[in-house]
């Protein structure tokens, strides 16, 4: 059995996309959590993002690469779909969820409205000393970043609306399937899932009623859940 860190916060939706998958493969992992925002560049030093995952000594970072690492290691099950058609749209799905959906959760996050309640999330994993100064770094780094990428600039009704339509799209692409594009779990899944649950996860009231009238992700959420412990 490999020995296995993964460091970054589960509240982030790249870090919750890893654990499951490890969970997926039944390997073990020790998570490490983030500390202080200097833990990003001392972990990774090529973009200064979690998730890092250590294996065997050996660091990979990106939740993308770390799971074609995983398949590597440990190739049962798959987390891509043996369908090369089926394979490549979860591959495509698993890309826009990460650089497209991602950005939504962000945008909500962040908001003028949120973004009290995101820092007061995140701050609890920072030692008591550093929260005044982390609460500043954060907002300034972290919460303008919706607004350089575009999304962050939308009127908030605007968003909310957007958002609504990109999630059914996504039941949309699940048509009568359990998963994306397949009946077993793959990346696209775990990808999905990280955002959903980081959507759900306390800051973003205008998600929780997003997917309340969509019960088809609360049960696609489910079955993630279901098959990653
Ligand atoms: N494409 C990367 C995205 C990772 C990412 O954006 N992580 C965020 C947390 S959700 C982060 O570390 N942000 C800190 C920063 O940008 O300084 C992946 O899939 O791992």
């Amino acid at each position: 059995m490999p020995k296995i860190n993964l460091y970054g916060s589960r509240i982030s939706p790249f870090v919750e996309k890893v654990a499951r998958a490890l969970a997926l493969k039944k390997l073990e992992f020790r998570q490490v959590d983030l500390k202080s925002p200097g833990d990003l560049k001392r972990w990774n030093r090529v973009t200064g993002k979690m998730p890092v995952l250590e294996v065997d000594g050996e660091k990979v970072y990106d939740s993308t690469f770390i799971l074609r690492r995983l398949d590597e290691i440990q190739p049962d099950p798959p987390l891509f779909s043996d369908d090369p058609s089926a394979a490549a749209a979860q591959r495509m799905l698993e890309d826009w969820s990460d650089e497209s959906l991602y950005w939504y959760v962000m945008a909500l996050r962040w908001s003028p409205k949120n973004e009290a309640a995101t820092i007061r999330q995140i701050l609890p994993t920072v030692p008591a000393l550093l929260r005044p100064l982390v609460g500043l770094i954060v907002s300034r780094q972290i919460g303008s970043m919706p607004r350089v990428q575009g999304l962050g600039r939308l009127p908030e009704d605007v968003l909310v609306r957007e958002a609504g339509l990109r999630l059914d799209d996504l039941i949309g692409q699940l048509g009568q399937r359990p998963f994306f594009f397949a009946d077993r779990v793959s990346a696209a899944d775990l990808a999905v899932y990280g955002e959903l649950r980081t959507a759900l996860s306390g800051p973003t009231p205008e998600f929780d009623a997003l997917i309340s009238e969509r019960p088809v992700l609360a049960d696609h959420m489910k079955r993630v859940e279901d098959c990653t412990g």
